[in-house]
C-alpha cells in the first residue's frame, strides 16, 4: 500500500518524470510541503517563493491572477526552482474538451508546459481532455493530477464522479501521477497514485467563502494523503509580505506535514 511506504521508495512505482521528481524531492528535502502563492503582484510573488523555498518540495502558483505577469516571471521562478530544489505545480484547472486544453496548456500568454511540472485538470469534459493534455505534456516530461475531490463546502466532486475520475486516471497512468483529493482512494495495494490535498491550514477551520480546513495530521495521517498544500496558512492574506514570519509558518507546516508522515510510515 502506498500510504505506508517512504516517498523514496515509491519512485519505481511510477513511470512518470514529474512523479520520480517529486517523490526524489520530497525525500530528499524531507518536506511534503505545497506553498500555494496566491498573491497578485510579481515582487510579492517573488519574495514569497524566495522565503519558502528551501522548506517546499513543490510550489502552487495561480499565474492568472497575477497583474504584471510577465516571462521573466517565469525565468525568475524557474531560477528558484533550480536554486531551492522545488518542483513547479500551475492549479490551472482545465476544463475543456482536448482541442481547446492542449492550446491553453501549450500557448497564450502563460505557456504553461514550458515551465510547469505538474498541472490539473477537471473530468467532467470526459477522457478526451487527458488526451488533449498529454498531447501537449507528456513530451516535456509533465505530469496531470485530476480533480477527484475539492476542499470546499458543496462542492460535486463526490460519490460516483469521484469514482469515475478514479477509473479515468488507471486508464491513463503514463501522464495521470495522481489526484487533488481529501484522501487516499482505495485500490490495489500496488497501485501508487499521488495524493495532493489543499484545505490545510492550523488553527482555522475554514473562510468566509466556502474554504474548509483540516490539519496536516489530519491530512497526512488520518486520510493517507502526500502533499499538504498550504496557501494563506503560510503567506498570510493581503499582499504585505513579512518573510520572516512566513518562512516562520513554512517551517512549521513543513515540520508538521513530516512528522505526520513519519508516523504514518511507521505504523
Ligand atoms: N484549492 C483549494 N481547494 C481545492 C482545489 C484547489 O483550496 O479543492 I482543486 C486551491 C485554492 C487555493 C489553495 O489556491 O488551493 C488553497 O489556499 P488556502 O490555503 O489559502 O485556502
Amino acid at each position: 500500500m502506498a500510504s505506508s511506504k517512504a516517498y523514496g521508495d515509491r519512485v519505481a512505482s511510477h513511470s512518470n518524470r514529474a512523479a520520480q521528481d517529486l517523490l526524489r524531492t520530497m525525500e530528499r528535502k524531507q518536506s511534503n510541503l505545497c506553498v500555494s502563492v496566491d498573491v497578485t503582484s510579481k515582487a510579492a510573488f517573488l519574495a514569497v517563493v524566495e522565503a519558502v523555498g528551501p522548506f517546499v518540495c513543490l510550489i502552487k502558483t495561480h499565474v492568472d491572477v497575477i497583474a504584471d505577469f510577465d516571462a521573466d516571471l517565469v525565468e525568475q521562478l524557474t531560477q528558484l526552482a533550480a536554486k531551492h530544489d522545488f518542483l513547479i505545480f500551475e492549479d490551472r484547472k482545465f476544463a475543456d474538451i482536448g482541442n481547446t486544453v492542449s492550446l491553453q496548456y501549450a500557448g497564450g500568454i502563460y505557456k504553461i508546459a514550458s515551465w510547469s511540472h505538474i498541472t490539473n485538470a477537471h473530468t467532467v469534459p470526459g477522457p478526451g481532455i487527458i488526451a488533449g493534455l498529454a498531447k501537449v505534456g507528456l513530451p516535456l516530461g509533465r505530469g496531470l493530477l485530476l480533480l477527484a475531490e475539492m476542499s470546499s463546502a458543496g462542492n460535486l466532486a463526490t460519490g460516483a464522479y469521484s469514482d469515475q475520475t478514479i477509473a479515468m486516471a488507471r486508464a491513463h497512468r503514463d501522464f495521470v501521477v495522481g489526484f487533488i483529493a481529501m484522501q487516499r482512494p482505495s485500490g490495489p495495494a500496488d497501485e501508487d497514485f499521488l495524493i495532493l490535498t489543499p484545505g490545510v491550514q492550523l488553527g482555522s477551520k475554514g473562510d468566509a467563502l466556502g474554504q474548509q480546513y483540516r490539519t496536516p495530521r489530519e491530512v497526512v495521517f488520518d486520510s493517507g494523503c502526500d502533499v499538504i498544500i498550504v496557501g494563506r496558512g503560510v503567506t498570510g492574506s493581503g499582499e504585505s509580505i513579512n518573510v520572516e514570519e512566513v518562512q516562520h509558518q513554512a517551517r512549521r507546516y513543513r515540520d508538521e506535514g513530516w512528522s505526520a508522515y513519519r508516523e504514518r510510515i511507521a505504523s
